[in-house]
């Protein structure tokens, strides 16, 4: 197969082929005659490249520039809010056992579907071909990820939140070992945002190593290095025998010794995890997920899969988050999404000033008191607004942020929003009793996931990501602790216990010392 001639220039058709690999063009081949874009550009780790991407965005309106040098806002939609749980489906081949828990069908039927959205979605767009590593580069942490994507928004995200990955496809040697992703906004209502959100479409093949999305601009369910190559590492971890987790990575120094213990450690979406990360005193490596695997010396290392954060802004203050305030609020590549915006500055809950009262916002023009179709006000930014940056720009970074060895974990820690039974601190008994406590973790649903609050049952804060059958994920966690030969200590914490009255328990944090981990 080939890419059509008329759709990619010499430039970019000798980008693709300096790689020297036939899936690669394959892949390119078969979405670029399905999609039907205008033109295709490659992508690679130049910063000229960088920089197209940077301006495509701005210039299609997906990324507007505010006043401080490096600042751009983009709007999702007012359906395209949160990870949308309902349409994000794992395909399954005829005959094959899946969880009830996880939301499944059928292989055939599934990719049937997604080659009708996806014919001409791209009419009159430019496609994006973009390459990223999961996991630090040249290590054996790495996955290398192609992304294909009509959205520079995408791209330019992916390009704060992923190492670059041009080189690694380089390195795979016309070798077809590794993930695709392939999505499409859509069409685009005037402000930029997908207009056929309420016919989104996330589908995980994990037999052809790729995720399709279509319909959607939201990062969660977009950006193929984050939550939809989550799912395919976590099968591929248990093909190979490590662990692929909803973790945190961080490096806690004791008062007055000179020594770093590296902590992992998984909290649901919105319950604690950025904050635990980014405890004042200690480093940080990563937010969000971390990739776990056993050293020659027989401990357990873990590598952030990410280099950047994509953060909940709702609560960053100076008091409360000094140091990611400094970054949001100071000149630097940032991307905010879902604020308030007045006068080229960005505002969000909680953000410790005043919010203007009317602005331009993820529903429009917004002014106090506006409600939604149902009623329900509007406010000024969304619960789930979020920063995007990298996290070497962090005054807090851990040196071996890029370490392609990883860091070797002393502690696991797993969190809940759980307001009435698990107590705030509880030290396993035992490996094996750790794996329980991370399995019976139960939390409240937060505004990361679309829909109503509910609470969960959510396995090492891994639930929405499960591709493979519940008993095989806690086996393999079972297995990766008898397989070393120093076990991290395991802990559980609870930081939203609440009293009759419904009001928070330890709420005599002295604030300045210890800011409240109730923010996420
Ligand atoms: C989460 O919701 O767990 C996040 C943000 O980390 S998302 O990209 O939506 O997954
Ligand atoms: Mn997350």
């Amino acid at each position: 197969m080939n890419i059509p001639s008329e759709l990619i220039n010499d430039e970019n058709l000798n980008k693709l082929l300096a790689l020297n690999n036939s899936h690669v063009i394959e892949i390119v081949s078969r979405y670029a005659d399905l999609c039907r874009p205008a033109k295709i550009t490659v992508i690679t780790e130049s910063p000229e490249d960088a920089a197209y991407v940077r301006a495509k965005s701005l210039e299609n309106g997906e990324e507007t520039a505010l006043a401080m040098a490096g600042h751009t806002y983009h709007f999702d939609g007012m359906a395209d809010q949160g990870r949308d749980k309902a349409v994000t489906k794992v395909l399954i081949p005829a005959g094959a056992k899946m969880s009830r828990a996880i939301n499944s069908m059928d292989r055939d039927e599934g990719l049937k579907e997604m080659d009708e959205k996806l014919a001409r979605i791209m009419a009159g767009k430019e496609m994006f071909v973009a390459f990223f590593s999961l996991g630090p580069t040249n290590s054996r942490f790495s996955i290398a990820a192609l992304q294909l994507t009509d959205s520079a928004y995408v791209v330019h995200a992916e390009s704060l939140l992923y190492r670059q990955g041009y080189a690694e496809f380089r390195w795979l040697e016309g070798f077809n070992n590794f993930f695709h992703f392939i999505h499409s906004a859509g069409e685009l209502n005037e402000n930029r945002t997908s207009k056929n959100a309420g016919d989104k479409r996330i589908y995980i093949d994990l037999e052809g190593n790729r995720v399709f999305s279509v319909n959607t601009q939201y990062a969660g369910n977009s950006l193929g290095l984050k939550k939809l190559a989550l799912r395919l590492a976590i099968k591929k971890s248990h093909d190979e025998d490590w662990l692929c987790e909803h973790m945190f990575v961080m490096g806690a120094k004791p008062e007055g010794k000179n020594r770093t213990t590296y902590f992992t450690g998984a909290f649901p979406s919105a319950c604690g995890k950025t904050s635990t990360a980014m405890i004042p005193g200690q480093t940080i490596i990563g937010d969000d997920i971390a990739y776990l695997k056993i050293g020659a010396d027989g401990r357990a290392y873990a590598a952030n899969v990410e280099q950047g954060i994509f953060g909940i802004i709702e609560d960053v203050n100076p008091i409360d988050d000094p140091l990611i305030y400094r970054t949001l609020t100071s000149p630097r590549e940032v991307i905010f999404s879902n604020v308030l915006i007045r006068n080229d500055k960005p505002y969000w809950l909680g953000m410790g000033e005043e919010l203007p009262k009317e602005g331009l916002n993820f529903s429009g023009e917004w002014r106090e008191g506006k409600t939604d179709e149902a009623g329900n006000e509007i406010k000024p930014a969304h619960k789930n607004a979020r920063y995007t940056i990298r996290i070497g720009e962090l005054e807090n970074a851990d040196p071996n942020l890029d370490n392609p060895e990883g860091v070797p974990v002393d502690g696991i820690i797993y969190g809940g929003r759980d307001y009435d039974v698990s107590p705030p601190v509880v030290e396993s008994l035992s490996w094996p009793h750790g794996v329980f406590m991370g399995a019976i973790l139960e939390s409240e649903t937060t505004a990361a996931i679309l829909g109503k609050p509910e609470k969960v049952h959510n396995p090492m804060a891994n639930i929405d990501f499960m591709v493979v059958p519940l008993g095989t994920y806690l086996k393999n966690h079972l297995k990766f602790g008898s397989d070393l030969d120093r076990q991290p200590k395991i802990f559980a914490t609870n930081y939203f216990l609440k009293d009759a009255d419904g009001k928070f328990l330890n709420q005599k944090v002295d604030k300045k010392v210890w800011p409240d981990p109730r923010r996420v």
